[in-house]
């Protein structure tokens, strides 16, 4: 029986998970998770990072992370999986974050020791002992300088597809390079989190994908290279401490014999580039043709578009990366997502199952009870100092607080995402909240379209799972569809539409507007949003 398994790996905010495929079956066959917190507990993170100065410092640690991937595959022989089927193997990774290595990092690569842990034989080879995240927001002035050099926002968008902003690679090598210069001089080599765990793979330093790298502000969006003035305005010799870049559906090469002879890899495996996680999990929802878009709710939430031409956001709040197809991904994000729902839930003392109830039996536009979720630095809209804003009720009601906080997260997209300008016929749904069902109604209703969520959340490995596959067959001839091989694998799975209640599609284009108004009093000096809510709560709750 032939038996063509793939590997998709995800190291995510808060956990490594290995998901693997059978391609003859078109079905799942393995996952697995390392929770960091829990299985990795003497790196002592807090939902897989470390938070300081108020929360605007926001680090993890490379060492865990590669400490997690020689537990991960221990479990794969323990459960005794048969690695040697794999065929390919690709990952996806928490964007943006950076891992800072000296020039004994390639050569300790080469010659792993397999009875050896890779932690035991890495740990040396750090410039910087923790990485910056993607929840780090502490880098303000960098982008403001990195920005002015590159002749202000709209230009700064034309060039790397965003904006400047906090979180994205070079803003952080800046930050770095200014206040640990030396550390800086010592580093030889800048990896993302994703070709940083692609290289262990692979035995010597990989390159960076077209997704990944495109998070940078780092790379031009239009030729795909590394681009001159954006490393110019960053750092010094930047240039020669970036790895290539590479189309994400390349092949990189074959499994370092590290993972051969401790695993039992076979020595033919193939590796693929690592990406994003949030361009692998454009490919394991299957967004691969136009008029789709997704909503990924994790301890990120993201609303994200497949996109066949550039196109931009030039009021600066989107991002455009590197689809792995070799197009394009439109991509909002926001730092208050699953950790924000949970404050509400765990501040009330709420199960899941209550906080589902909750939502189920309070009405849609929440007496006009309205929250800005801000209990983390936002990244859209920029807020910097988090502060939770209630219009019309208080910290302690309970039902309020629960549907405001939902609300307000979808609202948000929606005002956010109106510069993506594709027709969206249906929505999918992914990410660990995306089980919940009663908070993808409230996301059906106020984007007023059918939301299709899928049983397999973990759509990020999956779609790493199936790009290794992609390419693997693109290598030996069999040259497959990619919007084929993506419907395959969903079909198979079971998935559910959530239909709008068209009954509330006028109160949520009400309730947008005051959001709107409530969003920009806070943050713009806007005017005083009360005289419109007040209105809205006497259109629909007062009879
Ligand atoms: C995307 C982003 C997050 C991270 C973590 O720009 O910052 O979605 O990739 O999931």
């Amino acid at each position: 029986m032939i038996m063509d398994y793939f590997l998709g790996l995800d190291c995510s905010t808060q956990s490594l998970t290995g998901f693997i495929i059978d391609f003859n079956k078109k079905r799942s066959v393995y996952s697995y998770s390392i929770n960091f917190d829990k299985d990795l507990p003497e790196y002592k993170t807090q939902n897989g990072v470390y938070i300081s100065n108020g929360g605007n410092i926001v680090h993890s640690n490379p060492l865990m992370w590669i400490e997690a991937l020689d537990l991960l595959f221990s479990k794969f022989v323990q459960d005794r999986l048969p690695l040697e089927n794999i065929k390919a193997i690709s990952g996806s990774a928490q964007q943006h974050g950076t891992v800072y290595l000296n020039n004994s990092f390639e050569s300790i690569l080469k010659e792993l020791d397999p009875s050896k842990t890779l932690n035991s034989q890495l740990d040396r080879v750090f410039t910087r002992k923790t990485s910056p995240v993607w929840m780090d927001s502490s880098t303000t002035k960098e982008c403001e300088e990195i920005r002015y050099k590159l002749g202000g926002m709209e230009s700064t968008v034309k060039i790397t597809g965003s904006n400047t902003f906090e979180r994205f690679s070079g803003p952080q090598i800046r930050k770095f390079f200014k206040l640990n210069n030396n550390d800086y001089l010592k580093t030889s080599v800048i990896h993302l989190v994703s070709s940083f765990l692609s290289s262990i793979l692979l035995g010597k330093n990989s390159p960076i994908d077209h997704g990944d790298g495109a998070g940078m502000n780092l790379m031009n969006i239009e030729t795909k290279e590394w681009d001159q003035k954006a490393l110019d305005a960053t750092a010094p010799d930047l240039l020669m401490k970036l790895p290539p870049l590479i189309n994400s559906y390349e092949i990189l090469g074959k499994i370092s014999p590290y993972f051969v002879e401790k695993y039992k890899f076979a020595p033919d495996t193939l590796l693929i580039p690592w990406s994003g996680d949030n361009p692998n999990s454009l490919i394991g929802i299957g967004l691969t043709t136009k008029g789709r878009a997704a909503i990924s709710l994790g301890t990120s939430d993201t609303y994200f578009v497949y996109l066949k031409r550039l196109n931009v956001d030039l009021s600066g709040e989107g991002h455009i990366f590197g689809a792995p197809t070799g197009d394009y991904v439109g991509l909002v994000c926001y730092k208050n997502g699953s950790l924000a729902r949970e404050k509400i839930k765990n501040c009330f003392n709420l199960s899941w199952k209550d906080f589902s109830n909750i939502l189920k039996n309070t009405p849609p536009g929440n007496h006009g009870k309205i929250m800005l979720p801000y209990f983390f630095p936002e990244i859209v809209p920029l807020v910097l100092k988090p502060t939770v804003y209630r219009f019309g009720f208080s910290k302690n009601d309970q039902e309020g607080n629960v549907r405001a906080v939902i609300e307000a997260q979808f609202l948000s997209m929606k005002l956010h995402s109106k510069w993506v300008q594709e027709e969206t016929e249906e929505m999918y749904a992914t990410g660990g909240a995306s089980s919940n069902l009663e908070i993808i109604q409230v996301a059906a209703n106020i984007f007023n379209i059918n939301i299709r969520q899928f049983e397999v959340t973990e759509s990020a490995a999956l779609g790493a799972a199936l790009r290794s596959s992609k390419s693997y067959y693109d290598s030996t001839k069999k040259i497959v569809d990619w919007t084929e091989l993506v419907s395959q694998y969903l079909n198979m799975q079971k998935s559910v539409v959530i239909r709008p209640n068209k009954k509330y599609s006028e109160l949520y284009n009400d309730m947008l507007f005051v959001y709107n108004k409530c969003e920009s009093f806070v943050l713009k000096n806007g005017e005083d949003p009360e005289p419109y809510r007040k209105d809205f709560i006497k259109k629909y709750f007062e009879n």
